[in-house]
C-alpha cells in the first residue's frame, strides 16, 4: 500500500494519514488566518530554499567560528571558564589546545563569527517572511508528526532569534539583561545546532525538488516568472496580486544589505582606517592622539583600579619553584623586547600596536618556570570573569608574549593595564589582562 503521511517523522510515529484531516473547531477565517489575506506572488518554496541556503552558509561559518572561540577561550583550564560547564563537547576542549602561533588567528575567526553573524541577519527575516503564512496555518496541530514538526520549529526560530539578539547586543556592549551573555549564547547555541539539524532532514528534499523544478538562481532572471502549487504549499498565496518588486528586486535589496552590514562589521574587525567605516561600532570611532589613543574595553575605573595600588608602591609576584618580587623600574632594567601584536575582542573589532616589554619565558626563568604547562596570571582587579586567567604552555612559551610595560613607545595608559599587562599572540583579547598583579607558573 502506498505510503501517504509525508516525511519520516510520521512513518517513525505511525501518525494516521486521517488523524491529518482538520479536527473542528478551526480558528475563525479573519484576518492572517485567512489564506486569501497573504497576496504577495514573490512567496513560496523557491525563495524559502533560495533564502534558506544561503542563511545556511552564513549559520554555519557562524557555528563553526563560535565554537572555535569556545576553544580559544581555553575553559579547560581553571579560571578561564566562563560557563559552568562545557556541556557535550568537553572532551574537543580538553583535546584542542589554542596555538599562539598565528598573530591573527583570533581576530580572524571572531571577526567572521560577527560579519557573518550580522550579515545572516537581513537573510533570516526574508526567510521568515517568506514562509509567515505558515505561522498562520489551520489547523495549528493536525497530528504527533506535525506537532513536533512545529515543536522543532519553534525551538528553531526560538534560538536564532535568541542567539541574534543576544550576539547583537553583546556587540553593542550592552547588557540589559539579567543573565550572562557567554554561558547563555553557548548553551542557546546547542538547541539551535539541534533544531536546526532536523529542520534540515526535514526540509531538504522540499529544497532539492523547488531547485530541480525551477533552478537554483534562474528564478532571478530578467522578467522570470515560477508556478508554485498554492494547494501543496501554504506560504504560496492562493490569490495573487500583482508584484510590487521583481523577485530578482527582492532579492538583490536583502543581499545588497547583507554585504554593507558585513563591510561595515569588516571595518572594526580590521580595524586601522578601515574603521571609519564601522557605523555601529559601540567603541567610537576617535580615541583621541598619542600612543595610547586605541579603545579601551573596560576603564580602570570601572574595574575598580584604585591608582594608589598602581603607583610607586606597586610590586609585581613571580612565582615558579622560586619567587621573586619586582617593582616597575626593576622590571625596565630588564632586556625590553617590542612586537607588534593585535588585541582581538571577543566582540569582533582588533587593533594592533606595537608593545614593549619582558617575554613571560624570560620572567618563567628567572623564577624556574620556563618548562611550565601554565601560567596563572592575577590581576589587581579583584572581581569580574578577567581578573584572572590562565595561559597555555604554547602561549606562556612564545617568545613574543609579552608582560608589556609600554604601548608605542609610551608608558600604557592607566586604562589600557599600567603598570603592566599580558599581550600574547592569537587569543581572544580577554587573555591579555591588565594591570598585573602577580604571575604564577605551572599553578594549575
Ligand atoms: N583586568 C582586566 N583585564 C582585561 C579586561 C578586564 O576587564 N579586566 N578586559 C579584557 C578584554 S575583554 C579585552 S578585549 C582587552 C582590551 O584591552 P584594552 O582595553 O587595552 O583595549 O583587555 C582585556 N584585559
Ligand atoms: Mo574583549
Amino acid at each position: 500500500m502506498e505510503e501517504r503521511g509525508n516525511g519520516f517523522l510520521d512513518r517513525a510515529f505511525g501518525a494516521d494519514p486521517d488523524a491529518r484531516k482538520p479536527p473542528a473547531p478551526d480558528p475563525p477565517e479573519i484576518g492572517p488566518f485567512k489564506r486569501s489575506f497573504w497576496k504577495s506572488p514573490l512567496r513560496g518554496p523557491w525563495l524559502t530554499s533560495f533564502t534558506g541556503s544561503a542563511l545556511l552558509v552564513a549559520i554555519v561559518v557562524c557555528a563553526v567560528t563560535g565554537f572555535l572561540s569556545h576553544v580559544a577561550y581555553e575553559t579547560t583550564l581553571g579560571e578561564n571558564s566562563v560557563v559552568l560547564g562545557d556541556g557535550p563537547l568537553t572532551f574537543l576542549y580538553e583535546w584542542l589546545s589554542w596555538p599562539a602561533g598565528w598573530a591573527y588567528l583570533y581576530a580572524v575567526t571572531q571577526g567572521m563569527h560577527v560579519i557573518f553573524g550580522v550579515a545572516a541577519i537581513p537573510l533570516l527575516l526574508l526567510k521568515l517572511w517568506s514562509v509567515i503564512p505558515k505561522f498562520f496555518e489551520r489547523p495549528a496541530l493536525r497530528s504527533l508528526a506535525h506537532m513536533l514538526e512545529r515543536t522543532s520549529l519553534a525551538l528553531f526560530i526560538g534560538s536564532a532569534l535568541f542567539l541574534f539578539a543576544t550576539g547583537l547586543l553583546n556587540i553593542q556592549v550592552w547588557y540589559p539583561f539579567g543573565f550572562s551573555f557567554v554561558p547563555a549564547h553557548y548553551y542557546a547555541s546547542f538547541v539551535f545546532v539541534g533544531a536546526l539539524t532536523l529542520h534540515l532532514a526535514l526540509k531538504l528534499p522540499l529544497v532539492a525538488r523547488s531547485f530541480r523544478e525551477h533552478g537554483v538562481v534562474k528564478p532571478l532572471g530578467r522578467n522570470q516568472t515560477i508556478h508554485e502549487d498554492a494547494e501543496a504549499h501554504e506560504s504560496v498565496a492562493l490569490a495573487p496580486d500583482s508584484a510590487t518588486i521583481s523577485r530578482r528586486g527582492l532579492v538583490g535589496a536583502v543581499a545588497a544589505t547583507s554585504l554593507g552590514l558585513a563591510v561595515m562589521m569588516a571595518g572594526q574587525s580590521i580595524g586601522g582606517p578601515l574603521r571609519r567605516i564601522a557605523l555601529l561600532a559601540p567603541r567610537g570611532q576617535e580615541y583621541g592622539t598619542g600612543p595610547n589613543a586605541f579603545q579601551i574595553n573596560k576603564t580602570a575605573r570601572l574595574a575598580g583600579i584604585a591608582s594608589a595600588d598602581t603607583g610607586e608602591t606597586w610590586i609585581l609576584k613571580v612565582a615558579g619553584s622560586d619567587q621573586l618580587e619586582l617593582s616597575r623600574a626593576d622590571l625596565l632594567a630588564l632586556p625590553q623586547v617590542t612586537e607588534r601584536l593585535p588585541i582581538a575582542c571577543v566582540e569582533g573589532w582588533s587593533t594592533t600596536q606595537d608593545w614593549t616589554g619582558i617575554p613571560l619565558i624570560a620572567l618563567g626563568r628567572m623564577v624556574g618556570g620556563d618548562s611550565a604547562e601554565t601560567l596563572l596570571v592575577q590581576s589587581l582587579q579583584e572581581s569580574g570573569s578577567f581578573s584572572e586567567v590562565v595561559l597555555n604552555r604554547a602561549q606562556l612559551s612564545d617568545s613574543r608574549s609579552l608582560l608589556a610595560l609600554k604601548v608605542n613607545g609610551a608608558d600604557l595608559s592607566l586604562d589600557h593595564g599600567f603598570p603592566a599587562r599580558i599581550i600574547i599572540p592569537g587569543a581572544p583579547g580577554v587573555h591579555n589582562t591588565k594591570w598585573v598583579d602577580r604571575l604564577t607558573f605551572g599553578a594549575v
